[in-house]
């Protein structure tokens, strides 16, 4: 049994994400921390919405809300979606939390004590017109890089560029439109990256069988120059992590916020303690995750993430605490995604286009589009969804392999012996053909699994269940029962027990269909199988069971119209 710490990006608090934003991290995150538990694994799975900076102030803005009040509410939005969605967070937390603050205030002392922090008088942007500084959010213009012309002043959306303000061409103000723009002297903090470069190079250097996305861009803002130039981690902002307070090493930073990207990562630590501060539990029991000084030294910590987020969490993140010179744990494996398009476009937040989390569990429920967000993931490059793939993932995966499994096993059953697993005689050849292929797909679903190879650890949970419906169609019960009963007998028996082997081994994926088969089956034992030939002997003779309501029900083509078109275009309200 390992201890396995397992973080998911925050999701931004300014609004209800999409599909594409919930596969990106949150989604596959859970996929990991199901299987993880469900091999007997001590998880700690993290996730918090993401609360300061300008897309915070931005949102609140356009909603006509007080910050406070406004990220307060979309956090519990936020996080009812995510129990609709069946994400199992041991804590949902908030980077705006008394934690995350306390945390962020001590891990910038710790890096000015460092020498890594250092003041800086800088020429910020200021817009008349607006009466204010524009951090870097409020910016946009035409990306240097790419030639995107509607890149932030932070990062560029198109090609990853992290960005300064000063950067953009024909930068104009992102709150009033104005081009008026003017360049202001003030005073803020500077993170001084360079001077870990090496240590950071060594430490990517070092990590073994990272994905080739990762690396690959972590590496490019290594060497490719200005990736790990020193950076501004304060803002002119008020709402955000003070960076003026009582014991800080400097003075004069009134009104002055610490930078999002530099308090968010940091709340990963600080939901941890959140979680511990819930449920009543002393320091020791979230430090033992985080502190190699104090037991995390044996936990493997993995996030996930968007590639997007791939420099803060392989440079920035680990630059803030490798730079504390405290013993924090550093991440040893990040899985990152590409983008998931939307039926020939993207998916975009601020032009409502695509399906939202809300939406789509007005829908359908969670499962179906667990299914097919990880049947689909967008690993090795950017996926698309359409309506029509939908529909057909759903149908033939959902409804006529698995789900016509367990209605035709339950049902015939019913109809021949009653609902209770029947007796009949011992496997059969075609039987212990079954449980070595089943044991050889075991296998690789769950090295696939453990290597968190999202598409092909689906492949392999279907190929499971394909194997179970070729078996019932040459075993053909419904045949062997007019001439041999006993035989029909032994092979439902089998059938029932793979069941109750598909609900465990596809809880990862589908966790509500997965407890309605379970407690069709009336059993609560969800060891996951060692040997299939054993996990097929769990559900005894003469144990009651009763015939599940149908778990899938196919899309229709009149359902895949309408969703189409209401979906096509942006979204209303
Ligand atoms: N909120 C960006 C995003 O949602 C950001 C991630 C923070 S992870 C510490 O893509
Ligand atoms: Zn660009």
């Amino acid at each position: 049994m390992a201890r396995i710490l397992i973080t998911s990006a925050l999701p931004y608090i300014n609004g209800i994400k999409h599909l594409g934003n919930l596969v990106g991290s949150q989604l596959p995150a859970d996929l990991y921390a199901r299987y993880c538990r469900a091999r007997g694994h001590e998880v700690m799975f993290i996730c918090a919405t993401d609360e300061h900076g300008t897309p915070a102030e931005l949102a609140a803005a356009k909603a006509d809300r007080p910050v406070a009040e406004y990220c307060a509410e979309m956090h519990e939005t936020q996080a009812a979606l995510a129990r609709g969605f069946g994400l199992s967070f041991d804590h949902f937390g908030r980077s705006s939390s008394m934690r995350n603050q306390a945390l962020t205030q001590h891990l910038a002392v710790k890096l000015y004590d460092a020498g890594l922090i250092e003041e800086v008088r800088e020429k910020q942007v200021y817009s008349p017109g607006d009466g204010r500084f524009l951090p870097d959010r409020y910016i946009e213009g035409t990306c240097p890089n790419c030639g995107y012309e509607r890149a932030r002043g932070d990062q560029c959306e198109e090609c990853t560029k992290q960005l300064d303000p000063t950067d953009l061409i024909n930068p104009r103000s992102a709150i009033s439109g104005a081009t008026d723009l003017e360049v202001r002297e003030t005073r803020h903090l500077y993170l001084r990256q360079s001077k870990l470069r090496d240590r950071l190079d060594r430490w990517i250097d070092s990590q073994k069988g990272w994905p080739v996305l990762t690396t690959s861009i972590a590496k490019k803002w290594l060497h490719d120059g200005d990736g790990l130039q020193d950076r501004g981690i304060t803002r002119d902002l008020d709402w955000g992590v003070p960076v003026q307070f009582d014991g800080a090493p400097w003075s004069g930073m009134e009104g002055k916020v610490f930078y999002v990207w530099f308090d968010a990562p940091i709340e990963y630590i600080a939901a941890t303690a959140e979680w511990a501060d819930a449920l009543g539990h002393d320091e020791a029991a979230w430090r033992r995750w985080w502190r190699t000084d104090e037991g995390a030294d044996d936990v493997r910590y993995v996030q996930f993430m968007g590639k997007d987020n791939v420099p803060f969490h392989t440079l920035s993140f680990p630059a803030t605490l490798m730079g504390s010179a405290e013993p924090w744990k550093l991440v040893d494996y990040i899985k990152s995604f590409n983008y998931l398009n939307y039926d020939g476009g993207q998916f975009s937040t601020s032009q409502g286009r695509g399906v939202f989390m809300d939406q789509a569990l007005e829908i359908l429920p969670a499962d179906y589009w667990r299914w097919w967000l990880l049947s689909h993931a967008p690993e090795n490059s950017d996926s698309e969804f359409t309506w029509e793939n939908f529909q057909t993932s759903v149908n033939k995966d959902l409804a006529d392999v698995l789900g016509n499994f367990v209605s035709r096993v339950t049902k015939f059953c019913r109809s021949k012996f009653g609902e209770v697993v029947p007796e009949g005689g011992e496997w059969g050849a075609r039987e212990t053909q079954l449980i070595e292929d089943l044991t050889q797909g075991l296998d690789s679903y769950q090295t696939v699994m453990d290597g968190m190879m999202v598409r092909r650890s689906a492949q392999d949970l279907r190929a499971l269940w394909v194997l179970g419906n070729e078996y019932l169609q040459e075993a053909a019960p419904w045949a062997s029962f007019k001439t041999a009963p006993e035989t029909a007998a032994m092979q439902i028996r089998l059938a029932l027990n793979l069941i109750r082997l598909y609900a465990i081994i596809s809880q990862p994926f589908i966790p509500d269909a997965s407890a309605r088969m379970m407690q069709a089956l009336g059993c609560d034992d969800w060891a996951w199988p060692g040997a299939a030939g054993d996990a097929l002997q769990a559900l005894p003779p003469g144990h009651a069971f009763t015939v599940p309501d149908v778990l899938f029900a196919k899309i229709t083509d009149e359902q895949r119209e309408a969703w189409q078109a209401q979906f096509s275009g942006q979204r209303g309200g």
